[in-house]
Formats: structure tokens, C-alpha cells, sequence
């Protein structure tokens, strides 16, 4: 029974014409466990004998092949068969066979990521599927990617694997190359064409490029086709070791750039622009003229400061997301754009919470900088100028604190352009305690009289109105 695959069963029975098919009268036994049950049973030589290995009494039975050299048909049934004549001992035979069991085989390979290096996957799990789908041995892959499965019945089969490694390897320079393959300016193959279908249509067309360029930003978190694709090799076993090795690819890594050990590379550098820019929109532009298929940039937002839009000047595809204090950016264009040094290409929209400037050089790069040509080629160490960021200059005060309560509360106002401001007075649960007021303040000194307020300790809100966002909060003590 040891390449038996059938349903689960206690115990091996003899069915024949001998025991008038009793069904679970004769047992037969493995004390060797050897996988080979025996039984030892006295026939009549006058007559030509029939018979059948069941299980279980007749709840399984062997499904034997009619013609085949040790069977006869009558019917429907067809049975073992043999004129018997003297005492013999019959041949083991492999269940539903006339022969004894073939060999067992195995099957070997690597685990790899399509990329030049081959990287290897280790710690991948590989399955072996049968015609049914159902899996008839499992391995996982070693630190060199290696997996290895023994005593495989001889068959058909299909290898399957699946990873829990994390996606990656994706910027906007993949989903231009999933564009340009759509335009037919470079054709993909093989897995880096399975890897632009990301929405698993069967074709490639913009709309893979969009959500390349989405999940590479982080607008989106998965594709509907998953994270990785592993080839499935259809393998036939037979009794000596086979060697099939399985290639994957991310969802989305077009150029196969994935590396489980280093990840993005840094062709692009920042420079602190000195300029300054006033309320909120911060204008980014490159050091030199180029032309220019896709940036990729991630970008650690300072303190102090939000990024609440971003704008691109040179047309192309845009998508960007802010967690957790980065700013992810992607943008590509199918047709090559040609952009000069000093030109703003993109405009950051911003919000300040803090009362003073952010400098350029307090941006820092996050794990991926990258600037590409039309053909997805990098360009190396481009410069990103960063200008300043103004805060308002309002210096906005209380004189002199802490208020009496019931006192009327005057605000000194003294800000560097005219603007509309809302203006809020929270208490410490962040209620409004005073009726929301829009003021227009113009440039330079000016005053602000807010209601008389109980006893405790407040905030006062100052929110620019011209669409930057930008804002104060000022601390109030009233005793
Ligand atoms: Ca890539
Ligand atoms: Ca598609």
C-alpha cells in the first residue's frame, strides 16, 4: 500500500470468488510494515480463481484496468484472475497494478528571483500538486534557495511556491516601463511581462503603469493579482531525481530591481536651496537640465510640517501618500520630458504648525531616490533643490499675561503679509470656548480683541485662509 493515494482506511481486505466476496472476512497483515499485507488462504485448483484487495470490507476497492495482463472482465467487473495449481506465493503487486511498485523519485531545484543576480529565496515554501490539485509533498527552500522532496510516486505534477517576503522593488521608473511596453517603445518578457499585469487582465496598459505608480507611493496597498508570482513548472516524476528550479518576480518590479537585501539606491541627492519660499507651496527643481521619465522619491517630512498636496509642473503622471512622517512621490511620463536646471517641476503643498522656518537641508531622504530617462535608465547623483519654508511671522501675544478673568484679551498681531485669519479660542479638551472669527490682518503691527474668558488655560488658534493652511496655536492663561 506504500504508494496507495487514496482516501484513509484501517484496515486491507481479500475479496474473491474463493470467499464468496464476503466483504471484511479475510484481513490481510503487515507485520514487517513494509507497506506489503499479506494472507495466506486455501483455493480449489478445479476452477479458475477471481479476486480484489479492498478496504475497510468493500468501503474502497481497487478500480482495476480491463485488458490489463492480470485481470479478467465479465460484465461491469473486472477482477484479478489465476488458474491456480500447486501451493505458490504470489508477487507483491502495487495497488490497482499488475506490477510490483515503481521506484520512487525526487524532485530538486533553486528558488530565485528574476533578477540578474538570481537572488535566492530561502525560506519559501514549495508545493507538489497532483493532476487534482491536490498537494503530495511540501518543502521549504534553504538559505541558497535549494528545496528538496523525496520518495515522490512517479507522475504528473505541477510545482507551486509561495513566499511570506515582504513586496518591494517597485518605483515610478517600473511603471513607466509598464507604459512604454503598452506603447510598444520597449517590449517586456517573460516574468517582467508577467509583472506589468498587475490588475491581471491579461493585458498590459496604462492603467497597470497608474497602479504601479500608486503602490509604489503608497496611495495603494495591494494589487488584485497579489504581491509575488512564482513560475509552475509542470513536472513529470519518474524514478530517478529531477531538477526543476522556480523563478519569481514582485507585482509591479518591471525591471526586476527587487532585492530582498538592498533595496532602492540613491541617484538622487538633496540640495538646501537658500531661496525662500513664503506659505506653504515649496517648489522643487533639479540641479541640471536632463530629461526626465520618472522620479521616485521618498522624502522624511520635518517637524513641524505637513505635506497636504503635491502639484507637478511638467505634466506626466503624479501619485503621492504621506505616512508616518515620509512623503512618497511618484511620477512618470510615457514621452520624455525636458526639463532645465532651476525649472520647478513640483510644487509641495504644505501646512506649518511650527513659528519657525524650515531650512531645505532639514529634508532628508527616505530609502528610495531615483530620477530615470524616457528608457528607465538612471540618471546618478541629480541634485533636488529643497528651498526654505517661511512660517508666518506673526508674532502674536497676550499683554500682559496671565489675563484677569473676565478681562477683555488683546492679541498682538505683527505678520509679514496681509492675510485672512480665523481665529479660535480651545480650551485644554480642544472645545471652542469663543465664537469662530475671520479678521483681515495687513501686514506689520496690528491688534486683535478676543472675549473675556473664565479662569484656566486655553489655545488660541490662528489659521491662515489663502488656501496654504498654515497655522498657529498660541498658549493663553487666564487667572
Ligand atoms: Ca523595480
Ligand atoms: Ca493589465
Amino acid at each position: 500500500m506504500s504508494q496507495y493515494s487514496g482516501p484513509a482506511y484501517t484496515t486491507v481486505n481479500l475479496n474473491g470468488s474463493f470467499n464468496n466476496w464476503c466483504g471484511g472476512c479475510a484481513v490481510m497483515t503487515d507485520p514487517d510494515n513494509d507497506g506489503i499485507f499479506e494472507l495466506m488462504v486455501n483455493v480449489s485448483t478445479a476452477a479458475p480463481i477471481e479476486w480484489k484487495y479492498t478496504l475497510d470490507g468493500w468501503n474502497g476497492q481497487e478500480n482495476l484496468t480491463p485488458g490489463s495482463a492480470c485481470t479478467q472482465t465479465t460484465g461491469q467487473f473486472t477482477n484479478r484472475w489465476l488458474q491456480p495449481s500447486a501451493n505458490t506465493v504470489l508477487p507483491a503487486v502495487c495497488w490497482e497494478s499488475c506490477t510490483a511498485c515503481p521506484s520512487l523519485g525526487s524532485v530538486t531545484g533553486l528558488v530565485r528571483y528574476s533578477n540578474n543576480a538570481q537572488t535566492a529565496l530561502n525560506n519559501s515554501t514549495v508545493l507538489l500538486k497532483n493532476a487534482l490539485g491536490a498537494t503530495v509533498a511540501t518543502a521549504t527552500s534553504g538559505s541558497n534557495g535549494s528545496f528538496s522532496m523525496n520518495n515522490v510516486v512517479p507522475g504528473s505534477y505541477t510545482l507551486e511556491a509561495t513566499t511570506t517576503k515582504p513586496w518591494g522593488g517597485v518605483t515610478a521608473s517600473d511603471a513607466l516601463l509598464a507604459v512604454r511596453h503598452a506603447t510598444g517603445a520597449v517590449l517586456q518578457t517573460g516574468l517582467r511581462l508577467v509583472a506589468c499585469d498587475v490588475n491581471g487582465n491579461a493585458a498590459v496598459n496604462s492603467g497597470d503603469a497608474l497602479l504601479i505608480n500608486r503602490r509604489f507611493s503608497g496611495s495603494i496597498a495591494t494589487f488584485s493579482v497579489g504581491s509575488w508570482y512564482f513560475e509552475q513548472p509542470a513536472v513529470t516524476v519518474t524514478s530517478g531525481a529531477l531538477t526543476q528550479n522556480i523563478s519569481a518576480i514582485c507585482y509591479g518590479d518591471v525591471n526586476a530591481s527587487y532585492s530582498p537585501v538592498a533595496r532602492g539606491d540613491a541617484g538622487l541627492v538633496l540640495l538646501a536651496d537658500p531661496a525662500m519660499a513664503h506659505h506653504g507651496a515649496l517648489p522643487l527643481a533639479l540641479d541640471r537640465d536632463l530629461g526626465l521619465g520618472s522620479l521616485s522619491l521618498e522624502l522624511n517630512v520635518p517637524a513641524g510640517l505637513r505635506v497636504t498636496g503635491v502639484r507637478s509642473l511638467v505634466g506626466g503622471e503624479l501619485s503621492w501618500h504621506t505616512a508616518n512622517g515620509r512623503l512618497r512621490l511618484g511620477w512618470f511620463s510615457a514621452e520624455e520630458v525636458a526639463v532645465q536646471a532651476g525649472q520647478v517641476a513640483f510644487v509641495l503643498e504644505t501646512e506649518i504648525t511650527r513659528n519657525n522656518d524650515v531650512p531645505g537641508h532639514e529634508w532628508t531622504l527616505g530609502s528610495v531616490a531615483e530620477a530615470t530617462d524616457a528608457w528607465a535608465v538612471n540618471h546618478s547623483q541629480v541634485g533636488l533643490r529643497i528651498p526654505s519654508l517661511s512660517a508666518p511671522k506673526a508674532v502674536a501675544y497676550v499683554a500682559p499675561q496671565p489675563v484677569k478673568q473676565g478681562e477683555n484679551i488683546r492679541m498682538v498681531l505683527n505678520l509679514d503679509l496681509a492675510a485672512t485669519l480665523q481665529v479660535e479660542v480651545r480650551d485644554m479638551l480642544g472645545r471652542t470656548v469663543s465664537s469662530l472669527r475671520q479678521v483681515s490682518v495687513n501686514a506689520g503691527a496690528s491688534e486683535l480683541n478676543l472675549e473675556g474668558l473664565s479662569t484656566g488655560r486655553y489655545s488660541v488658534l490662528v489659521q491662515w485662509l489663502d488656501g496654504s493652511n498654515q497655522r498657529m496655536n498660541l498658549p493663553l492663561l487666564v487667572r
